[in-house]
């Protein structure tokens, strides 16, 4: 099974411009904690390098474009995000890499939590520890 998820959401725009709705539990699959955006980005600095215990998270680039990487500890897949109608969902317990921003990235972030620290897993090692427990 392909470690990523993409959610397709619909277009509700129209001649005056493009417009997306985002609701929990219905093209969110889970509670709506936390929105955050990354931008201002530079092109040869990745971000990320880490999982998250318990955070279930949808990513979805509303401008430009980067480059995901998930890893499950077993396999490790890439995928570019450059629509914004394309989410990532990305489950708890997968290490994710944000590569080859754009310039004009702007990367939109839903959680199903608050911030915290607490939740995440920032060494590699200590992440392929927790997943041989599980
Ligand atoms: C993730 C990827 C996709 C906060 O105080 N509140 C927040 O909601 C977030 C997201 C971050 N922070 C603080 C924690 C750090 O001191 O902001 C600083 C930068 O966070 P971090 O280095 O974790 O950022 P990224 O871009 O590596 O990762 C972020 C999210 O943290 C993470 O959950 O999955 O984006």
């Amino acid at each position: 099974m392909s470690l990523i998820n993409l959610i397709e959401f619909h277009r509700l725009g129209d001649d005056r411009g493009g417009l997306i709705s985002l609701e929990q539990n219905q093209n969110i699959p889970f509670d709506i904690k936390r929105v955050y955006y990354i931008f201002d980005t530079k092109k040869d600095v990745a971000r990320g390098f880490h999982a998250h215990k318990d955070l279930q998270q949808v990513a979805i680039c509303i401008k430009g474009s980067c480059r995901f990487i998930l890893d499950d500890g077993v396999h490790r897949e890439s995928v570019i995000l450059d629509k914004p109608n394309i989410g990532l969902f990305i489950n708890s317990m997968m290490w994710r890499e944000m590569h080859d921003f754009s310039d004009d990235c702007v990367l939109m972030v839903i959680a199903n939590h608050h911030y915290d620290e607490v939740d995440y897993i920032r060494n590699y090692d200590d992440f392929l520890g927790c997943i041989k427990h599980v």
